[in-house]
């Protein structure tokens, strides 16, 4: 703590503040010597106004569910949201919800940035330190975040508010930079937001022109106002990032209302004051050094040697303004909830749990068995049916495709669903256009806002999003991904569509649970894993094509899929000389091959096998009861890349997969060129045990 003469340069406490904010990232950043000190202190002023003037956010309660939300989307220029969690004196919250009472930021943790166990790690990690709504880092991601936060923004209040209730109201404001503009995926969250007329939403845009390489002019000068004016947003452009008047008056403006969202565009300087690294590209992601420091602290009229110096005042600025104004609006909310519960208690009930992420009472009462039948259905209409049975009585279960709804089988088709749109934010079906890469940037900001989502899409498309579901583990969220269309049985379509390395790429995901269920009754049991998972997000991967409904009197019980893998078919005595391990489409072909070799007097196990991440959990027991360790014959049969495989069939084992692309044919014909026949599998077990003729 200590005292800055003020000079000329320092008209006030305003002035104060925003140079903490920027010599603490200077100080932070040259500490650690790494990071990216230049976009904080441009944009110091900007966050300053924007938290101290307009933000809705209670330092002691940074969760109450009203709150408005702030995104970092250049996550790089971490240490501006790091400085601002730390002078508000923002408390931190377990995960559970439990308020610790601790400060979120502490000076030591400013002091050990990107160390180590720091709540200031590299980029802003969502849980990890609370006030962060959202993890950033990868450019795009917080954009397209802040437009499904937004769109839940509109839900919750459609869905909760009542007449002299407004239970929410809270607004939406994202950072980014020229790194976000850039992605793809800003554009495509953008449309989408405009066309919704997220009214709640606010990016501002830190036009600096510098990005890593060196100016924008390198590639990029698109006219971003128009692109905006394009998406049907409300543009605004403040000349002067240093101009706390004109940004106020732009915040003002967004916060009386529009109807559109808005981008305020902001001309800025990367490492304001800094005499040798302003607007250059050098300031953006490495220390300034020892001696630029002392120099742009002296222009800031700054002590020179003075290092991670919060001035007296500074904090109690922030508790003033950010701090002040919002204890009261959630003390206010507070006092409503307590009034509202009194009114409309089970809607109480349900904020509560949705906080929780409790399932609602009765959730799985009406889940569908299926009776066994030859011919079956696809896993993704089987689904379809589980998908409308839980959520009619799972009111927060919303989601929707990326305009493949009519194929992918997602839509709730029950009365009062209804599509969300403009004039009906209580719809729950969603129309997310054909723009996965945003929607699962948006699933991922509905998830962060305590809504349950869904989205779906052809498998073959996942890697087009593959960065927000590596996200939706990485923090932890649980999103269901449903992807359809799961292989080579996709058929004509052909190559470009039948997804080969797509399952391996998913399993290869911390903390993601990939289910790909094998008949009907097995896709009602992934459902049932699904929805009681609460910080794991799901992969559920369907078939297109018709799979016959086993029949469970003969076969195991389908309640097997919790444990990710189960018997399904024995011999006689239990005692297996062959294992055959097999997920999805190729469940059936594995039990008609066991069936064969059962006549043949063969001793076959059929394993079947949903979820390896779910039966990697099991205890030893359970896994040595279903994969005997002295049964090394063993064969694994599924239409994708066999990479993987290995660990389950051992060096003695054989895959039959995928090696090769597909090709466009009818799906009979596919089978026979790939190899997905029970005469492969027979054979290939005669061999395996030295019983081929
Ligand atoms: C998807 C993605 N690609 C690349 C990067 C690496 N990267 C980090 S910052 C940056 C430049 C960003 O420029 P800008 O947004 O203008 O930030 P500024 O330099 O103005 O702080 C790049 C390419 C990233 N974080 N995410
Ligand atoms: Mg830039």
């Amino acid at each position: 703590m200590g005292t800055v003469a003020q000079t000329t340069k320092q008209p006030g406490i305003d002035q104060l503040c925003i140079n903490t904010i920027r010599t603490l990232a200077m100080d932070a950043v040259q500490q650690a010597n790494s990071g990216h000190p230049g976009a904080p202190m441009g944009l110091a002023p900007v966050a300053y106004t924007l938290w101290q003037q307009f933000l809705r956010f209670d330092p002691d309660d940074p969760i109450w569910p009203n709150r408005d939300r702030f995104v970092l989307s250049n996550g790089h220029a971490s240490m501006l949201l790091y400085s601002l969690l730390h002078l508000s004196g923002v408390k931190a919250v377990n995960p559970k919800y439990e308020q610790l009472g601790e400060l979120a930021v502490k000076m030591e943790d400013i002091k050990r940035f990107r160390q180590l166990d720091s709540k200031c790690p590299g980029h802003p990690e969502y849980r990890w330190t609370s006030g962060v709504e959202t993890t950033t880092g990868p450019l795009g991601q917080g954009v397209s975040n802040s437009v499904g936060m937004a769109i839940a923004s509109d839900w919750l209040a459609q869905h909760f508010n009542r007449p002299g209730f407004e239970m929410f109201d809270f607004k939406v404001y994202a950072i980014c930079g020229d790194g976000d503009m850039m992605e793809g995926i800003s554009g495509e969250a953008a449309s989408l937001a405009g066309h919704l007329q997220l009214k709640n939403l606010c990016w501002i845009y830190d036009n600096n022109h510098i990005t890593i390489e060196g100016h924008t002019d390198l590639a990029f000068d698109e006219d971003i106002a128009a692109r905006f004016a394009g998406y049907k947003w409300n543009v605004m452009h403040v000349l002067d990032a240093n101009n706390t008047e004109a940004l106020a008056a732009a915040f003002a403006r967004f916060a009386a209302g529009t109807g559109k969202p808005t981008l305020i565009v902001v001309d800025s300087h990367i490492a304001y004051g800094a005499p040798h690294k302003q607007d250059t590209a050098a300031a953006h992601g490495e220390p300034l050094g020892e001696e630029e420091i002392r120099l742009t602290k002296k222009f800031y009229g700054w002590p020179e040697d003075a290092k991670f110096l919060v001035p007296d005042g500074v904090r109690e600025n922030f508790a003033a303004g950010v701090g002040k104004r919002g204890k009261q609006a959630r003390d206010e909310w507070m006092k409503l909830f307590d009034a509202y519960r009194a009114k409309y208690p089970e809607m109480a009930a349900r904020i509560l749990q949705m906080q929780h992420r409790e399932l609602p009472e009765g959730w799985d009462k009406n889940l569908p068995t299926f009776p066994a039948d030859a011919k079956g259905l696809a896993t993704r209409d089987s689904s379809a049916k589980v998908e409308n049975a839980i959520a009619e009585n799972f009111p927060w279960l919303i989601g929707g495709s990326a305009d493949l709804a009519p194929s992918t089988k997602t839509l709730l088709k029950f009365d009062g669903a209804g599509d969300f749109e403009p004039g009906n934010y209580a719809g729950r079906n969603f129309h997310f256009g054909i723009r996965e890469h945003a929607m699962g940037g948006v699933l991922n900001g509905l998830s962060l806002s305590k809504i349950r989502p869904y989205g779906s899409t052809f498998l073959i498309f996942s890697d087009y999003m593959r960065e927000p579901i590596r996200l939706s583990a990485v923090m932890e969220v649980p999103v269901i991904y449903v992807f359809t269309h799961d292989s080579i049985g996709v058929g004509e379509d052909g190559p470009t569509h039948q997804p080969i390395e797509q399952l391996v790429a998913l399993r290869a995901i911390p903390g993601l649970i990939t289910l790909r269920p094998g008949d009907a009754n097995e896709a009602t049991e992934a459902w049932r894993v699904i929805m009681q998972l609460s910080h794991e997000p799901a992969a559920l991967v369907l078939s297109r094509q018709a799979l016959p409904t086993l029949d469970r009197t003969k076969y195991a019980s389908a309640a097997g899929v919790a444990k990710g893998a189960y018997i399904l078919a024995d011999a006689e005595d239990g005692k297996p000389e062959l294992l055959l391990l097999a997920t999805g489409s190729e469940v059936f072909l594995a039990v008609e091959a066991y069936e064969i070799l059962k006549m043949d007097g063969i001793r076959a196990r059929v394993v079947s096998m949903p979820s390896w991440e779910i039966f990697d959990h099991q205890p030893d027991e359970y896994r040595e009861s279903v994969l005997p360790s002295g049964v090394t014959a063993r064969i694994s049969i599924e239409q994708a890349s066999t990479m993987g495989w290995q660990r389950y069939v051992g060096p003695r084992g054989r895959m039959i997969g995928m090696h090769t692309f597909g090709a466009s044919a009818p799906l009979k014909e596919l089978q026979k060129k790939f190899g997905f026949v029970p005469e492969r599998v027979v054979a290939t077990a005669k061999e395996l045990l030295g019983k081929a003729r």
